[in-house]
């Protein structure tokens, strides 16, 4: 098959699953188009399956705001038409289901549009009255709809009255690249004395509760010798710098900022936190499973159904720190306990997520919808 997949290019967990997903259906001898506003972050060495045509977006000074969409939509024309491709995959609904949708109507109706749900785009932006009739009718008019949890597509439904299909397809880990490494070396660095370490991965919005971290650490350290390691950047890492100085625990903390290898990098923790206020499906959260790293998280959206509690971690009411300074002691206080969830998560991971039973599941869905028998949405007026 001939396919186009848009994201956002950048951090975050809805382009890393795109950018995965285009590599492993290379792997398997598909063409695969990136048509994106820059290489996505995590594309890594060339393949002769994989190419990019980059979305330039210009500036004019008639427009006050440089026109992304509709660059995007006409470069999504260009590609579908040139490559002939058969589907264009679209993470994240805004704006990329809409631009979809115009290339569409420039190219024609057998461009095959699958838009993916990944969370904020309908959690946060859907609540945005400016934007959610624009969300939903890129939903009605994408061929296929996916999300990646249940619990996204219940609010989608709920949220936008949106009456079509939406195919749950889980997120996934490659496990050829993560799993626990041997880390010992660099462990020493951050731990000198063997202390526990914490470690928070995210991009620092609101939504992720990081002063929570940071409450959470500092009961924990009270109770044990540990040491917290805040990966990713975003608009709360100042007030976590703050709190942390207020505490006196600054010394007690690394700040890594953006890394490359995160399997690497989640080896070295013990402790996974999520306390996240909105999680449609929590991609760190499987990652560190699949390295062996249990997550302590809040019971929100998608992640109870990827973290099993009391079996791969803990999860507990949002907001609550003491409980989830709880869990966090339970699990490094009991190595018998902690061996057992680390065990239980690589299995999980491995099983439920694995990389090539999620390729297979799109695979088939793209292969029923060219072939016609998927079902039609519903065209429901605005
Ligand atoms: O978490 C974010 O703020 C980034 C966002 C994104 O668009 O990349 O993540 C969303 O998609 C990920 C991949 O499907 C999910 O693992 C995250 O849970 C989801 N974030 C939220 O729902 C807050």
């Amino acid at each position: 098959m001939n396919i186009g997949i848009t994201c956002y290019p950048s951090l975050g967990g809805s382009g890393v699953v795109a950018t995965e997903l285009g590599k492993l259906l290379a792997e398997r001898g598909h063409n695969v188009h990136f048509i994106t506003s820059g290489i996505p972050f995590r594309l890594g060495k060339y393949h002769p399956n994989i190419f990019y045509h980059e979305v330039e977006v210009n500036q004019y000074d008639v427009f006050k705001y440089p026109p992304y969409d509709l660059t995007l939509a006409n470069r999504m024309a260009q590609v579908a038409k040139n490559e002939h491709l058969d589907i264009l995959h679209v993470h994240y609904a805004v704006p990329h289901a809409l631009c979809a949708y115009l290339a569409k109507q420039m190219v024609g109706d057998q461009l095959k549009i699958v838009t993916t749900l990944h969370g904020t785009d309908i959690t946060v932006l859907g609540y945005d009255s400016t934007l959610s009739d624009l969300i939903r009718f890129g939903i009605e008019q994408s061929d296929l709809v996916t999300a990646v949890s249940g619990d996204l597509i219940q609010e989608t439904k709920q949220l936008l009255q949106v009456e079509r299909p939406i195919e749950l397809v889980y997120n996934f880990v490659d496990k050829r690249r993560y799993y626990r490494k041997e880390v010992s070396e660099l462990k020493k660095v951050f731990a000198p004395n063997g202390e526990k370490l914490i470690m928070h991965i995210s991009n620092f919005r609101p939504v992720k509760r990081v002063p929570d971290v940071i409450e959470v650490f500092r009961r924990v350290h009270r109770e044990l010798p540990a040491k917290l390691l805040l990966i990713g950047e975003g608009p709360d890492m100042s007030i976590a710098r703050k709190m942390l100085c207020e505490y006196g625990l600054d010394g007690a903390t690394h700040f890594l900022g953006k890394q490359e290898d995160v399997a690497e990098v989640i080896s070295l923790a013990d402790v996974m936190l999520l306390p996240s206020e909105k999680e449609s499906f929590g991609l760190v959260a499987l990652e560190a499973m699949a390295c062996g790293v249990p997550v302590v998280a809040t019971n929100v959206g998608g992640l109870p159904e990827v973290i099993v509690d009391g079996e791969t971690g803990y999860l507990c009411e949002c907001g609550d720190v003491q409980a989830l300074a709880d869990k966090t002691l339970a699990l490094l206080k009991d190595e018998a306990l902690y061996q057992r969830f680390s065990r239980t998560s690589v299995e999980r991971s491995c099983n439920t997520f694995c990389h090539e039973k999620i390729t297979t599941q799109y695979e088939e869905l793209y292969v029923r919808l060219l072939a016609g028998t998927h079902a039609a949405p519903l065209a429901k007026p605005i």
